[in-house]
C-alpha cells in the first residue's frame, strides 16, 4: 500500500514523538487522530505484550465531555445499559445506539462526578450526536473535547511498571474503577482497564504538556522489565474477542447482534433514545450474531473487506477481522454469522481474497 500524506487534519497526538522515537512501523487512523498498529511486527508487538509490558499511545480514545446538571440525564439518553447504580470512581463500557436501536460507538464512561463524565469513544464522530441531543433536548450542559489523551501500561507487568511511577497505591485499583493519582503536580485519572486481557491501566492524560514526560517517565522506569511501546495488537485483540467499532460492527447492527447484550439493560435503562426500537427487537432476539470463527490453513492476508462465508453455496454472513494466532496455531476471526449457522461446531467456507478456505463456528472466544 502506498504511504498516507501527513497533514493538519490527521492529528498527532502528544505521544507521537516518543511512537516515533521508538520506531513505529505503521499507523492506522481514528477519530481524525494517528494510531500506531505496528512496532516490531505484529506478531513480536503479539509476543511481547503477552509476556512484558508496553505503554500506547492511544490518545485517539478522544473523551466527550459531559458537564452540568443534566450530564447524568444526557449519558442515559444515549445507552441501553442502566446507569443509576454507577458511582463516581467507576467506568462502564456502553453501547451508544441511535432511535433504531443501530449501534453508533461503543465507548467506555467514565463517570467523574455526578455532573461530569467523559465518554471514551470508539472511532466515530459522536461528539455531534450529543451535541444536537443536548441542544434538541434544551439540556443544561456543556459538552466538548478535552485535552485529554489516554495513555494504557498493558501486559503482566503493568502493575510493576505503574507502581514504580505512581506509587504502590495502583495495585489496589479495581477493574474497570480510577482513582486520581499525582504525576509532577498534576491530578491524573488513572483506571485498571485497556483494550486487551493481559491486564494493565489507562491514564487518561490531561495537558498536552506532560505527555511526553508522562512516556518518558514510564520508558525509564520500566527498562528492567522490557517495556516497549506497543498499540492494540490486532491478534491478541481478536483472541479476546474485543470489538473494533467500524470494523466488526456498525450503525447497522443491534447491540444483541453484537454479543454485547450483557451490557444492556433495555427494560429498565428508562430515558434511552433506542430503547422502544431494542425493546421491539429483543423481544424475538437477533437473526445474526457476532462469533468467533477459525480458519484453516496457512496465515490469512489483511481483512480490509468483509469475507463472506457460505453454507452450501448461500452466504450465511461475514468475517471482518481475522488475523494468524501462535498460541492457538490456527487463523482467528471475528464474524456476524446468521442464526441457522452460528452453533458452535458449524462449518462453513470463508472467501479470503488466497482463495476459499474452511472455517468453524467456536464456542467462545479464545481468551
Ligand atoms: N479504553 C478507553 N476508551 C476506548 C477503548 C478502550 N475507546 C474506544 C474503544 N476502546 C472502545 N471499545 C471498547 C471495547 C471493549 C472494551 C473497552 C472498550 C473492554 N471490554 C472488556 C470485555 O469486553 O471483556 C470489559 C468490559 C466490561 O467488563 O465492562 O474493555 O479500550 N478508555
Amino acid at each position: 500500500m502506498a504511504l498516507i500524506s501527513p497533514s493538519r487534519r490527521l492529528r498527532r497526538t502528544p505521544f507521537s514523538d516518543g511512537v516515533e522515537a521508538a520506531g513505529v512501523k505503521a499507523y492506522t487512523v481514528y477519530n481524525h487522530m494517528l494510531l500506531p498498529t505496528v512496532f516490531r511486527s505484529v506478531q513480536e508487538d503479539y509476543r511481547h505484550l503477552k509476556e512484558a509490558v508496553q505503554v500506547w499511545d492511544v490518545a485517539c480514545e478522544r473523551q466527550v465531555e459531559v458537564r452540568g446538571p443534566d450530564a447524568g440525564r444526557l449519558v442515559q439518553l444515549l445507552t441501553p445499559r442502566d446507569l443509576r447504580s454507577m458511582q463516581p470512581g467507576q467506568c462502564y463500557y456502553i453501547p451508544i445506539v441511535d432511535e433504531t436501536g443501530g449501534m453508533l460507538n461503543d465507548p467506555v464512561a467514565v463517570k467523574l462526578t455526578e455532573d461530569r463524565w467523559w465518554i471514551s469513544i470508539a472511532d466515530s464522530d459522536l461528539l455531534y450526536w450529543i451535541k444536537g441531543l443536548a441542544y434538541g433536548y434544551r439540556l443544561d450542559v456543556l459538552i466538548d473535547e478535552p485535552d485529554v489523551s489516554p495513555l494504557a501500561v498493558q501486559g503482566p507487568r503493568a502493575d510493576d511498571l505503574m507502581a514504580q511511577v505512581f506509587g504502590e497505591q495502583v495495585r489496589q485499583i479495581r477493574f474497570f474503577r480510577f482513582v486520581p493519582l499525582n504525576f509532577q503536580g498534576r491530578d491524573l485519572v488513572v483506571a485498571r482497564s485497556g483494550y486487551s486481557k493481559q491486564g494493565g491501566f489507562e491514564i487518561y492524560v490531561e495537558g498536552e504538556d506532560i505527555g511526553m514526560p508522562l512516556w518518558n517517565a514510564l520508558m525509564e522506569a520500566g527498562k528492567s522489565m522490557d517495556v516497549h511501546a506497543g498499540c492494540p495488537n490486532l491478534i491478541e485483540r481478536i483472541e479476546a474477542g474485543l470489538l473494533s467499532y467500524g470494523n466488526d460492527m456498525t450503525d447497522n447492527n443491534t447491540p444483541h447482534e453484537c454479543g454485547l447484550g450483557r451490557f444492556c439493560n433495555t427494560q429498565t435503562a428508562i430515558g434511552c433514545i433506542g430503547r422502544d426500537a431494542l425493546l421491539r427487537v429483543a423481544a424475538e432476539g437477533p437473526v445474526k450474531q457476532i462469533r468467533a470463527i477459525s480458519i484453516d490453513g496457512d496465515p490469512v492476508p489483511a481483512c480490509d473487506r468483509y469475507w463472506q462465508l457460505l453454507a452450501d453455496g448461500k452466504v450465511v454472513g461475514r468475517v471482518s477481522s481475522a488475523a494468524w494466532s501462535p498460541d492457538f496455531d490456527t487463523n482467528v476471526a471475528i464474524g456476524m454469522v446468521r442464526m441457522t449457522h452460528w452453533d458452535e461446531g458449524n462449518e462453513l467456507i470463508v472467501e479470503t481474497p488466497d482463495g476459499a478456505r474452511q472455517a468453524t463456528v467456536q464456542e467462545k472466544f479464545w481468551i
